[in-house]
């Protein structure tokens, strides 16, 4: 379940295979899994009290456990010199097209990853794998959000390199992504310019996650009504330290912008494990 809309979790498939919950090897996670698969379960049994009382403690115990695996996974990229991106946007503005053209823009110039999530079929894994690059799909059957617990084990399949990028797709879902931290660096918001420009009101605590929003789909800008400023200045009222760059992944307008701001991260990701020793 849910803790933000309520929805069902259904059952998780990597490339098309059920979830793995064998711990054995050299698996970074140091999690028990009976404890994090059976979490509302548990809560369940030992909460007392109201509905309501049990609802919050549901809440706070997925949250806290989640959160948990995201501390493991952080403290493994820190430690691999891995940077970690988490794309989230609503359906359709465009975080697929961005990474093909993001990893063909790159052209092998650094290591990378693609995770990608979605509840169903695994259309977008295909799409990163025709570019070349090693990508896993997620599908989260009607889960509205990647977890980090998901991640964890998707990064152990993918194999990620040390001083690599990995680069995260997950469901689109302006909602429920915010409340879910799955270790990265940043979330990245991507809002597309057929949107409209009151998104970041209407959906503010994902606006308020991410540390970059790209405004996509700016070649379209003279077509459209979409005052672009405007999008700015609201997701600015609702987070002002959001960067903003605007881009068109189609166009490749912004492009080296965002290209830069990626090897800085890439860059400080490689130095903060140089300086663990
Ligand atoms: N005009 C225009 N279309 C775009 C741009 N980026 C993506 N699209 C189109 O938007 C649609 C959805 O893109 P997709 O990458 O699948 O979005 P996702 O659901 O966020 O992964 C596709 O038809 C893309 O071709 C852009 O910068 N400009
Ligand atoms: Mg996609
Ligand atoms: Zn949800
Ligand atoms: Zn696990």
């Amino acid at each position: 379940m849910c803790v933000t809309c309520g929805c069902g979790t259904g059952e998780t498939k990597f490339d098309g295979k059920v979830l793995p919950h064998s711990h054995d090897g050299d698996h970074h996670h140091r999690h028990q899994h009976n404890t994090a698969r059976f979490g509302i379960s548990a809560a369940k049994a030992h909460s007392h009290g109201s509905e309501q009382t049990r609802r919050v403690k549901i809440e706070r115990d997925i949250l806290s456990m989640n959160n948990a695996y995201a501390e493991e996974n952080r403290s493994y990229f820190t430690g691999h010199g891995i940077f970690t991106l988490n794309l989230v946007s609503s359906p359709g503005s465009g975080k697929t097209t961005l990474l093909v053209k993001t990893i063909e823009a790159l052209n092998g110039s650094l290591p990378l990853a693609v995770i990608e999530g979605d509840q169903q079929t695994d259309n977008d894994a295909a799409r990163i794998r025709a570019t070349g690059a090693p990508a896993l799909q997620i599908n989260t059957g009607k889960g509205c959000h990647l977890d980090a617990h998901m991640v964890g084990h998707a990064v152990q399949q993918l194999g990620a390199k040390d001083d690599s990028l990995l680069l995260i797709e997950n469901v689109g879902n302006l909602v429920c992504p915010a409340s879910f931290d799955l270790g990265e660096a940043h979330k990245v918001v991507i809002l597309s310019v057929t949107e409209g420009e009151d998104k970041p009101l209407k959906y503010p605590d994902m606006f308020r996650a991410a540390d970059l929003m790209l405004l996509n789909k700016c070649d379209l800008l003279p077509h459209l009504t979409f005052d672009a400023d405007l999008a700015i200045e609201y997701a600015h009222r609702v987070n002002p330290k959001l960067q903003v760059l605007r881009i068109s992944a189609t166009s490749g307008a912004g492009m080296p912008e965002w290209l830069a701001w990626i090897r800085e991260g890439c860059r400080k990701a490689v130095a903060a494990k140089a300086s663990l020793g």
